[in-house]
């Protein structure tokens, strides 16, 4: 496909004013019928064509108000639809009749069959495979839809909006109709037809008005959507309480279906999910599974808001709507959990999908300038660093600044397709703070580089912090500019109290906030009465990497004392990194590895500490992932000293907590009934942390065996399972168990996932074969998205050791599995080969292989635009 630039928008030529669609819904010949109605917008060149959008269309019928289009006035390609000779300002009407097979569609874009439900999904350009149509965000008009299907097959018929009716339509066949009174782009378009089972409640909304609530999953699933309906409530009171948005129709609609190119989709009033993120109990969900659950229900909720009344103009402005809406969500768990343990998982995961994404040849800005394929677009960079630069307008412009400015966005778009720039102008016109330097994190790539240094002067009681910050060059930008960086920070003391400054000087502190803004800054504190440690970042304000080489004492002294449990979190990390690219290099050299006793001691203290909440502790157990040690290394990395590295470390600190570990498990065993709380949720992330140690220390199965046994939840029980597959994966206790495990689940396909999973993650060399193997096992279907991502997926993006292996083998086997996909869904295809996006940073052997690997797919004949992309900006 050719490139978009963000530079060459324009409005289109025609205002759409309405849309009547009417589905004669067939598995293989579904009829759609469109009348829209147009005029001309104003100052429009009156000769100008309407250009529909198309995409596998078979058009059998065109009229235009309502007699029968002369072939003469229109063209049809495979991806538009032109008509010419229109009037020249007064409304006409098009009826385009087209033809669609759901069955045959394999990409899962636009109409198709999921388990024999018909469902849509037609974001970002999904709506153009259903009929010709000015396929953008930024059209917006009033639908009604007519759906007519077989009865007995479909007695369910779903569209957007409120119901207005149905009744019998013919021979066995039945109709409904829906009218949405709300305008809204077709990416928000949704219809859902089938046989499927419903769990109904209601929701009084703030004005009073009865909501009624409803999650429809598949015949006998209807107990395990309790969960996604309990955290539906609370989003909608949460977005009531602290945002002031209301719900605004009478009617807010989930559907779950098992064939699902991403989560969720957002679609206006009927919300369609991926069953792994609606469906849960005890037996078969884990804590992740309830908090992911927890976490994307609230975040199609609030799409409602941010991203359907004010939507986007275009695809460049994706973050508007992401960003903010995954800050809200982030948010939102924040406050139904513990917010310290929610902001650590957050960044934890932000360093590991998007540091690498921003720092590899993938990197774009929060805003992207151009694209070839919008489907690329949905990134982690758009997403969770979108949701942190929305936390750092909070941040600057404050608690109550950022309400005014979230209040005059919802006040002045509301009903608009929005920009970027529209959203900033809102803090700025609210809190009078200029945020034009602010908004270089939407247009600049890369992660910002801090180096810090110290200095204490004890006779002028003065205390120094110099920072220079750099963004290294990203594709298609070599200069930057410096940005506006608020640092949250304090200045602790001997006994942890923190050190209030008298005065600064050198640059804007406001409260705990330093905003770093020129390329280097010193900022000088007074009244410092003896020399503090600094705690930097503090809560992650900032999505930046500081090189700040505090001395071991003094982070000691942080994972001790700061008040910021993050800062803790982060003392603990900054131990942990040095130790374990050391062990990395020592196994590389041939060396022994040690590990230093700072780190044991501060690890070991955490752990013991009864006052600190248990999930945190878990945390500051789940030391840096093998791929947060390679990004660390920076280069010429070796997956396998890594793995071995860190194993080593792991291994040490087993041994020197042994009985802290064994106390812990014993003392944590629950006697209370399974709840799926934060609380019950940290209790077993510590006592399966605890597990894991155990077994290195005790060097036997025995303990996981017996864990497995007596698991009453899947959390526990997929622990248990994991610890036994990944330390002792030839152990008959291992085979009996992985055999247990996939008869005992053998039809819940949700679980089966987690069984491929287990197994895909594997350490070492074996996992290739393995992985092949589980590909012949009867359960694997390369047609279902779960399950390709829960065994494909997990074994190249989190089997460092399998996946490179040295002789490349595991990545031509990726290679050729991903043209395989690309066949039937190139979205899933071109996704999974981000996996290979940080192929430089290995070492020069396994470097070429990879490299080959990406070369034969680039070479391979009809790819998809989607894979053509990333392959093609992989290699570049
Ligand atoms: N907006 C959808 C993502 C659509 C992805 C299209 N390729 C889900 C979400 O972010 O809520
Ligand atoms: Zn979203």
């Amino acid at each position: 496909g050719r490139t978009i630039n963000l530079a060459d928008y324009r409005p289109t030529d025609f205002v759409l004013e309405r849309v009547d669609l009417t589905f004669e819904l067939d598995p293989t010949e579904t009829k759609v019928e469109a009348r829209l109605i147009f005029h001309r917008r104003e100052g429009v060149d009156p000769a100008a064509p309407l250009v529909l959008d198309g995409d596998e269309l078979k058009m059998t019928g065109l009229l235009f108000d309502q007699i029968e289009m002369e072939p003469a006035r229109y063209t049809e390609t495979a991806d538009s639809l032109t008509i010419r000779d229109l009037p020249e300002s007064a409304p006409f009407e098009i009826t385009v009749t087209t033809l669609i097979n759901p069955e045959a569609n394999t990409q899962l874009m636009g109409l198709y069959r999921s388990n024999g439900i018909y469902c849509t999904q037609c974001e970002a350009e999904g709506f153009r495979r259903i009929t010709f149509f000015p396929d953008r965000p930024d059209v917006l008009a009033v639908y009604t839809v007519n759906i007519i299907a077989d009865k007995a097959a479909n007695p369910l018929l779903l569209s957007n909006g409120n119901f207005l009716g149905g009744a019998g339509y013919g021979e066995g066949k039945h109709f409904a109709a829906w009218f949405d009174p709300h305008p809204k782009p077709s990416y928000l378009f949704a219809l859902v037809a089938g046989d499927l089972g419903v769990v109904e409640d209601t929701f009084v909304t703030m004005s009073e008005r009865e909501v009624a609530l409803k999650i429809y999953v598949e015949h006998g699933k209807e107990a395990r959507a309790a969960y996604a309906m309990d955290a539906l409530k609370r989003s909608m009171k949460w977005d009531e309480e602290v945002f002031g948005r209301e719900y605004d129709l009478d009617i807010f609609m989930i559907v779950a279906v098992s064939d699902f190119n991403m989560g969720a989709m957002e679609n206006k009033g009927l919300n369609i999910f991926n069953d792994k993120y609606v469906l849960a109990d005890p037996e078969t969900a884990t804590d992740q599974d309830y908090a992911n659950i927890e976490a994307i229900i609230a975040h199609e909720y609030f799409h409602n808001w941010t991203g359907n009344r004010i939507t986007c103009r275009d695809w460049f402005q994706l973050c508007l709507k992401e960003g903010l809406t995954v800050y809200r969500d982030h948010e939102f768990s924040a406050d139904q959990r513990s917010r310290a343990v929610k902001r650590i998982a957050e960044v934890r995961h932000l360093r590991s999908e998007q540091f690498p994404e921003d720092s590899g040849p993938l990197s774009h800005p929060v805003r992207p300038t151009e694209y070839r394929e919008i489907n690329n677009f949905y990134t982690t960079t758009v997403y969770e660093k979108g949701s942190e630069v929305t936390r750092m307008i909070a941040t600057i412009v404050g608690r109550d600044g950022f309400k005014k400015g979230m209040d005059l966005y919802f006040e002045r778009h509301d009903g608009e397709a929005a920009t970027v720039e529209d959203f900033v102008k809102c803090f700025e016109d609210a809190t009078g703070r200029d945020l034009t330097q602010f908004s270089l994190w939407y247009r600049q790539a890369g992660t910002p580089q801090i180096t810090v240094s110290s200095s204490y002067d004890a006779a002028a009681k003065t205390f120094s912090l110099s920072l220079e910050q750099m963004v290294a060059a990203t594709p298609g930008q070599t200069a930057k500019e410096p940005m506006h960086i608020p640092l949250r920070f304090a200045l602790i003391g001997e006994n942890g109290a923190e050190a209030q400054p008298t005065a600064v000087s050198g640059g804007e502190v406001s409260g705990d906030v330093l905003h770093l803004t020129e390329r280097s800054q010193t900022f000088t504190f007074s009244g410092i009465g003896a020399r503090p440690v600094v705690s930097l970042n503090r809560g992650f304000s900032a999505p930046v990497n500081l090189h700040f080489a505090q001395s071991t004492e003094d982070l000691a002294h942080i994972a001790r004392h700061d008040s910021d449990l993050f800062a803790r979190w982060q003392a603990i990390t900054d131990l942990s990194l040095p130790n374990l690219t050391a062990a990395a290099e020592a196994v590389g050299a041939g060396k022994p590895v040690e590990c230093g006793s700072a780190l044991c001691e501060a690890l070991l203290a955490i752990t013991a500490d009864d006052s600190l909440e248990p999930a945190f502790r878990a945390q500051a157990l789940a030391l840096p992932s093998e791929s947060d040690i390679a990004r660390e290394l920076g280069a010429n990395n070796d997956p396998d000293a890594i793995h071995q590295g860190r194993q080593a470390i792991l291994a040490a600190i087993a041994k020197a907590g042994a009985a802290t570990f064994r106390a812990l498990f014993d003392g944590l065993a629950s006697s209370q009934p399974f709840s799926p709380d934060a609380a019950g949720a940290g209790r077993r992330a510590l006592r399966n942390a605890a597990l894991g140690f155990l077994a290195l220390s005790e060097n036997s199965p025995a303990g996981a065996v017996e864990a497995f046994a007596e698991a009453d939840n899947m959390t526990d029980l997929s622990q248990a399972l994991t610890v036994l597959a990944h330390r002792f994966p030839d152990a008959t206790e291992t085979h009996a168990a992985l055999a247990a495990f996939e008869s005992r689940f053998a039809a819940n396909a949700l679980v089966l996932d987690k069984w491929f999973s287990i197994q895909a993650t594997i350490p070492g060399n074996g996992a290739l074969d393995r992985v092949m193997r589980l590909m012949q096992n009867p359960h694997f279907t390369a047609s279902n998205p779960n399950r390709v991502r829960a065994l494909i997926g997990t074994f190249a993006f989190a089997n460092p050791t399998g996946f490179n292996r040295p002789d490349g083998k595991a990545y031509h086997f990726f290679a050729e599995e991903i043209l395989a996909i690309d066949k039937r869904n190139p979205q899933l295809a071109a996704r999974l080969l981000t996996a290979l996006r940080s192929w430089r940073l290995l070492e020069p052997v396994r470097a070429d292989q990879a490299r080959e690997a990406l070369m034969s797919i680039e070479r391979a004949p009809a790819l998809s635009s989607d894979v053509a992309d990333i392959v093609e900006r992989i290699l570049k």
